[in-house]
């Protein structure tokens, strides 16, 4: 059975991968596993049907047979724990690769998340100038931490993982802050991983829905 997820219908970043559906389609698409998905608009995922699958009224959502799951980390972690290819057989080296899925979500994505406060929710506050270069630093000083972790290494912990996808997941939205580039392994590191195939497949099928929506628009 093809599982289904659930997806932005006019996803507000214009096809640039930002949302989370992708890292899961990135998921399926690096365990060779087809899936559909459920797109849906912004009032629709506040409606009864849609918060049975996320009380949070959220996507991405991940549906297979009775299983209905919600948050990323956990959907990521089922296509890891179902399917080889996302963690490795080795039980110590599995569990480091989840240690990096949680550390990319639980200590990295939240201090990369407040540059996007700053520049949406900030916007005018008479605060919001001297608020951003501290928020820069509290990104640069993770970066750093990373970026010492990762050295000349092609991925965090041996070969690719769910780990390093998740990673890659977060650092990938601070591209429009340009602070990945001030460390040149990191930039290198989701640039290594956004030229894997599965990332590729998984990026066209969610920019195909901006391009539909685009042409629906304009027919
Ligand atoms: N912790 C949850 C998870 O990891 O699954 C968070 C899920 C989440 O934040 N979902 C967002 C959502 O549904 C979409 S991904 N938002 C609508 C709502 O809360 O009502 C976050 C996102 C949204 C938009 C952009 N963008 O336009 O660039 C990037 C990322």
């Amino acid at each position: 059975m093809r599982p289904t997820i659930t997806a932005f219908a006019a996803s507000p970043d214009r096809g640039r991968g930002l949302a989370r559906d992708m890292r899961v389609r990135w998921a399926l698409e690096e365990v060779g596993q087809p899936y559909e998905v459920r797109l849906l608009s912004f009032a629709e995922m506040k409606e009864p049907e849609h918060l049975a699958r996320n009380p949070f009224g959220q996507i991405p959502t991940y549906e297979e047979g009775e299983l209905c799951l919600f948050e990323t980390g956990a959907i990521v972690l089922h296509i890891a724990e179902t399917r080889p290819g996302l963690l490795p057989a080795d039980p110590l080296a599995r569990g480091r690769a989840k240690a990096w899925i949680f550390a990319a979500l639980s200590t990295v994505e939240p201090v990369c998340l407040e540059i996007e406060t700053a520049r949406f929710h900030d916007e005018g506050k008479p605060w919001a100038e001297a608020r951003l270069p501290m928020v820069q630093d509290r990104i640069r000083q993770r970066l750093a931490q990373l970026s010492a972790r990762l050295g000349a290494a092609d991925w965090l912990d041996g070969g690719f993982s769910a780990g390093d996808l998740m990673m890659v997941g977060v650092l990938f939205r601070l591209r429009p802050s340009g602070l990945l580039e001030e460390f040149p392994n990191l930039q290198a590191y989701v640039a290594r991983a956004e030229a894997r195939p599965a990332f590729q497949r998984a990026f066209a099928a969610q920019y195909a829905v901006f391009q539909a929506a685009e042409a629906g628009k304009a027919g």
